[in-house]
């Protein structure tokens, strides 16, 4: 009993940057997964500050950022007990990013699979930001003593670089760091494009790959129509033959909180045609309550901005006692 009551509660940190509409795959993968932590201080920012890694429209990140701000309330994050907060608000994350920045080396960062992806895809812009993308995020985790994150399966190497970071720093300077672990359900690691079902599903890649959170039914049902499947006809669950039709097994097995096995029964029989659109009704049901609290919410502006202001003031409180100890230990001079 005594140590329920001295036991330190777990501190789960993750981010989602705001440089695109928000995907299934984000919301599968990543957002619906936020909500999961009861007994934990749990802290969510909007990555801004990674977006400049590929160029954006100034107009167009600042009303992504309140839209992705919405879109985390309006998937059940209460921002009184999450600290809901914009990356960019907290200075202490570029400040820690460039002490950690003397503790991480070349070789490393350029082993990142997403920093080779990126720099193929983006190669008239391959910034020192770009490549420095891992170091911001360990900067983002470590500056709250973070036990969890809860990302896709994707971000496990810039989890895992973090970690080796925090304990290279500690292994220096005593424990300064929580090395925080990932937290990656396997079956939702990775929700695949619809028009290639090989690749990951990207909020960057065009319209038509994804289907939105913010899409409308008809859209949603337009889109998964269209979703690449094969020629075999049968519903199986086989990620490595049936790419397609796995994915779209995967999203409503997920959705509908069943098992596999359940949801492929409860397709026996039935063709594509009938898969797809027992997919696009649990995608239209899961997502419309959704977009009903979204709207609500970005009608308030001024609420919404507050709200952020707020939660950053909570955010750099607790930034600021780690950044002091990170100063203190590498001989910063202090005043
Ligand atoms: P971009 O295309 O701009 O790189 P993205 O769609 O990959 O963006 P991020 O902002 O990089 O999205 O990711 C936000 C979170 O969503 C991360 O935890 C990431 O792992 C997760 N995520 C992104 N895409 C998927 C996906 N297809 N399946 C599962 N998780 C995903
Ligand atoms: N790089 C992440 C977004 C992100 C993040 C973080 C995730 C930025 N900082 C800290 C977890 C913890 C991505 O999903 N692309």
């Amino acid at each position: 009993m005594e140590n329920a009551v001295n036991e330190k509660r777990k501190v789960v940190f993750s981010g989602i940057q705001p440089s695109g509409n928000i995907t299934l795959g984000n919301y599968i993968g990543a957002l619906r997964n936020f909500t999961s932590f009861d007994d934990a201080d749990c802290l969510y920012c909007l990555a801004d500050l990674h977006t400049l890694t590929v160029r954006q429209v100034p107009a167009e990140l600042r009303k992504r950022t309140a839209s992705l701000a919405a879109i985390y309330v309006a998937c059940g994050l209460d921002p009184d007990k999450n600290i809901i907060y914009c990356q960019s608000h907290v200075p202490a994350h570029a400040e820690l990013a460039w002490i950690l920045n003397c503790y991480t080396y070349m070789g490393e960062l350029s082993r990142m699979t997403q920093f080779k992806d990126k720099s193929q895809k983006h190669a008239d812009n391959i910034n020192a930001g770009l490549f420095d993308y891992p170091v911001l995020m360990a900067s983002d985790i470590l500056l709250y003593q973070t036990d969890l994150v809860p990302v896709g399966g994707d971000q496990k190497q810039h989890v895992e670089i973090c970690r080796d970071i925090a304990q290279r720093f500690n292994g220096l300077y005593g424990d300064v760091f929580t090395i925080p672990e990932p937290y990656i359900p396997k079956a939702t690691a990775k929700i695949m494009s619809l028009s290639e079902p090989t690749k990951k599903m990207s909020k960057s890649d065009p319209e038509d790959t994804f289907i939105a959170v913010l899409d409308k039914p008809e859209d949603i049902r337009r889109k998964l129509k269209r979703a690449v499947t094969d020629s075999d006809g049968e519903i199986r669950y086989d990620p490595e033959n049936k790419p397609g039709v796995s994915n779209l097994l995967t999203i409503l097995s997920v959705l509908k909180k069943e098992s596999m096995e359940d949801t492929v029964a409860s397709l026996s029989g039935l063709g594509y045609g009938a898969l797809k659109e027992a997919v696009a009704e649990a995608v239209i049901a899961e997502l419309s309550p959704i977009q009903e609290r979204y709207n609500a919410i970005i009608a308030d502006k001024d609420g919404l901005s507050a709200m952020l202001k707020r939660n950053a003031e909570r955010a750099a409180y607790l930034a600021q006692k780690t950044l002091r100890k990170v100063y203190k230990k590498v001989g910063l001079y202090q005043v």
